[in-house]
């Protein structure tokens, strides 16, 4: 990569990708060109593909725990951190390494312990994640002075540690904040995703199998989301992979970003009240214009990026089909995909007016008994981890620099273009 890399700058190092207009810096630099992301590339019309595979596709070509069942989410971070599919065997391995590693210290339950249950399943989830930074393999080895071709490796057995402990992390964060506390032990013989679920306390298969695929299209969704944006950034200055992942955590926990799932599921719980059985599209569509009117946005709804229905949002959807087809709240989803689009393109200044990830996910885990939506936002960032650490090792091993963009006034801007 590295080799490739060089070769890349030699040649192509002074060519220009794009213009920066001022409506990016002022509009959160949509479309600016300007970092490099491996793992994934997101297209507006037809969504996010991991190394060029989009999920259909993955969804045939990854290894599952069951006969046509979903992908392993381990077969992703394989296929994120490599760029080659894995084989069945390979995803069993890269599951019993994550086993391996997945015992939490002791400190970090205590560190849990000292906030209150009730403080948000994300603050507890980056305090967790920070708890176990004293843990990094990278931030040693640094400090022991090891030269900086070699970072990527200590950056990628964090990323492993990391990975592996989240979902304990997670399901005692579950277990404390919405069970009776007791924490489930590991299944050794299960998945890294069934694991999830069973130490949350759903040992069904559709829970599990719901998790597999959860885990797998949250992963990643290229670099300029503020998770993947905050975590790179933060990783550039060299700091070690759990204070990147704890600042991308704390981005992904903004309603606009990663807690929309959360805000979804509160949305439409206010819409079932307040519809009872009346399902008819003029009531939804009252209800819809009352949000807007009262100057907020349809949660799950919009991109930033995508200009179509998320593709993780049709898989989503294909999943409820399948396993689910009768459930009231999905038929209120399915509605609400027939009506919500066309306000919002009404309004003539939503760039996309049609469902994303966080518009169905809720829905699914309500179905499986997993009601309490502040916890959403949790399971995102456990399968964000994935994607985002991933690149972190890759980022290390190509060297990539500390990010310093340059940033201006509004004088600056006036002096240049003139005084308005
Ligand atoms: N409901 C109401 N208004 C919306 C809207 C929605 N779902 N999506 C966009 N708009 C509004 C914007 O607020 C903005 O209004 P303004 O000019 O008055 O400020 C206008 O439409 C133009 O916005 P845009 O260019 O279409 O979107 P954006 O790139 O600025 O923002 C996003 C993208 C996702 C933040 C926005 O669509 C949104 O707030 N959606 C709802 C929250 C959500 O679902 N977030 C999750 C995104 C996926 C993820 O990160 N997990």
């Amino acid at each position: 990569m590295r080799e490739r890399m060089h070769k890349i700058k030699a040649s192509h190092g002074d060519k220009i990708m794009g213009e920066v207009t001022v409506n990016m810096a002022l509009g959160g630099m949509r479309g600016l060109k300007s970092m490099l992301w491996e793992t994934s590339l997101l297209d507006s019309e037809n969504g996010i593909r991991f190394r060029g595979y989009t999920i259909p596709e993955l969804q045939k070509k990854l290894p599952t725990a069951k006969p046509n069942g979903e992908p392993l989410p381990e077969g992703i971070l394989w296929l994120l951190l490599t760029g080659e599919l894995p084989s069945k065997a390979q995803v069993d391995s890269l599951s019993a390494e994550l086993s391996s590693r997945a015992e939490l210290p002791e400190h970090v339950l205590r560190v849990l312990d000292a906030l209150p249950a009730k403080a948000h399943p994300m603050t507890q989830f980056t305090c967790a994640i920070m708890a176990m930074q004293t843990e990094s393999k990278f931030a040693a080895a640094y400090l022991s002075g090891m030269h900086k071709s070699e970072y990527w490796d200590p950056v990628f057995e964090d990323t492993l540690d990391c990975v592996a402990k989240l979902p304990a992390t997670a399901a005692a964060i579950y277990r404390r904040s919405f069970k009776d506390g007791k924490i489930i032990s590991p299944d050794p013989a299960l998945d890294w995703a069934g694991n999830f679920a069973h130490m949350m306390g759903y040992g069904d298969e559709g829970t599990k199998e719901l998790m597999r695929l959860y885990m797998t299209i949250h992963s990643d969704h290229e670099g300029g989301n503020v998770s993947a944006h905050a975590t790179h950034l933060v990783g550039s200055a060299l700091s070690d992979p759990f204070c990147s992942l704890a600042a991308g955590m704390n981005g992904l926990a903004g309603p606009l970003h990663g807690l929309a799932n959360q805000e979804v599921l509160k949305w439409l719980n206010i819409v079932e009240n307040e519809l009872g059985d009346d399902l008819s599209s003029e009531k939804i569509s009252e209800l819809v214009h009352s949000t807007l009117n009262s100057g907020r946005v349809i949660p799950g709804y919009g991109h930033a990026v995508l200009r179509k229905t998320d593709p993780r949002y049709t898989c989503q959807r294909e999943f409820a089909m399948k396993h689910l087809p009768d459930y009231p709240k999905f038929k209120l989803v399915s509605k609400l995909y027939e009506i919500v689009p066309t306000i919002l393109s009404e309004t003539g200044k939503v760039r996309n007016p049609w469902p994303n990830v966080d518009a169905h996910s809720g829905v699914l885990l309500q179905y499986y008994g997993i009601t309490e939506e502040n916890f959403y936002t949790v399971m995102f960032g456990v399968s964000r981890a994935l994607g985002v650490l991933s690149q972190l090792t890759l980022s290390r091993a190509i060297g990539l620099a500390i990010e310093r963009p340059k940033s201006i006034t509004s004088e600056w801007l006036e002096e240049k273009f003139g005084k308005v």
